[in-house]
């Protein structure tokens, strides 16, 4: 069971993070959710859908992505981040800013997903004070900027679990409530990295906490099956996490909500 905040949600099943990118830059949908009238609509579908918590963020991490400053990034998510709160299904929020995730948390985000593994020891005590679990994700540096310069590896799997392992002790230690396990897929990995860590992904799930996985529309999948534009990747995703489900994932952070959906039914239906 994940506690988001007073809501259990039973991983027993696999759930849905589904993605609201507050930005003009992603690498997918950037500008599309720009105006926080179609940021809204577009959480109320994915609610529609079936989605089981929604990811906002207001800052791309694509790889060589600027950072975004402070200001403008509270600008861009808390207004849409107190509208999606409305709806009633749990919220998550991306930021690697402990100042954006106070505000957020303050407003009553349900759990804190920070693509840099909880490094500033002020995430790591928010997400205690607030009572939220957090996600830790494994990126190679701490900077979208200059992460692929460090995509460079001995045993891929061992670094990133070792990596995780260390960062989940610190953050329980502190008092975090629980924690959720992330690779990083394309954070400061190739795809030689990112297909081992698909293929190994039982090493991490064995550590015991729940794990989520992100491969949505990811250049990965562009490399795996030739197709150049990434909302037209939803085929592949969709097979890569069903993959990783198989092989220990609980949650799958995705765009396309109903095609998930849909396959992990029939996914479940096999008792798969
Ligand atoms: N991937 C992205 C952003 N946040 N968080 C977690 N926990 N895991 C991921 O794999 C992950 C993440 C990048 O994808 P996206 O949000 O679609 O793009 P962008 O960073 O360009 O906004």
């Amino acid at each position: 069971m994940l506690w988001l905040r007073d809501r259990p949600l039973d991983l027993s099943q696999v759930r849905i993070m589904g993605i609201l990118n507050l930005t003009p830059d992603s690498f997918s949908d950037g500008g599309l959710y720009l105006d926080p009238e179609k940021a809204l609509n577009r959480a109320r579908e994915m609610v529609a859908e079936g989605a089981d918590i929604l990811d906002l963020g207001a800052e791309s991490t694509r790889p060589g992505a600027e950072g975004v400053p402070v200001e403008e990034e509270k600008r861009r998510l808390l207004p849409v981040l107190e509208a999606v709160l409305s709806l009633g299904v749990p919220v998550s929020v991306d930021t690697r800013k402990a100042e954006v995730a106070e505000e957020a948390l303050r407003l009553g985000a349900h759990l804190l997903n920070d693509v840099t593994g909880l490094r500033d020891e002020r995430m790591r005590a928010l997400a205690a004070r607030f009572g939220v679990p957090a996600v830790v994700m494994h990126m190679p540096v701490p900077d979208p900027k200059r992460m692929m310069a460090h995509a460079q590896y001995k045993d891929v799997v061992a670094e990133v679990k070792g990596f995780l392992k260390t960062q989940a002790e610190e953050a329980l230690n502190v008092g975090v409530p629980q924690v959720v396990l992330d690779p990083g897929f394309g954070f400061g990995k190739l795809l030689e990295h990112n297909l081992a860590l698909l293929r190994r992904l039982e090493e991490i799930a064995c550590l015991g906490h729940p794990l989520l996985v992100g491969l949505s529309r990811k250049r990965t999948i562009g490399e795996l099956t030739g197709v150049e534009v990434p909302k037209d990747r939803v085929f592949g995703t969709v097979a890569a996490h069903l993959y990783a489900v198989q092989k220990g994932a609980r949650l799958l952070r995705v765009h396309d909500v109903r095609a998930h959906k849909e396959a992990l039914r029939v996914w479940e239906a096999l008792g798969a």
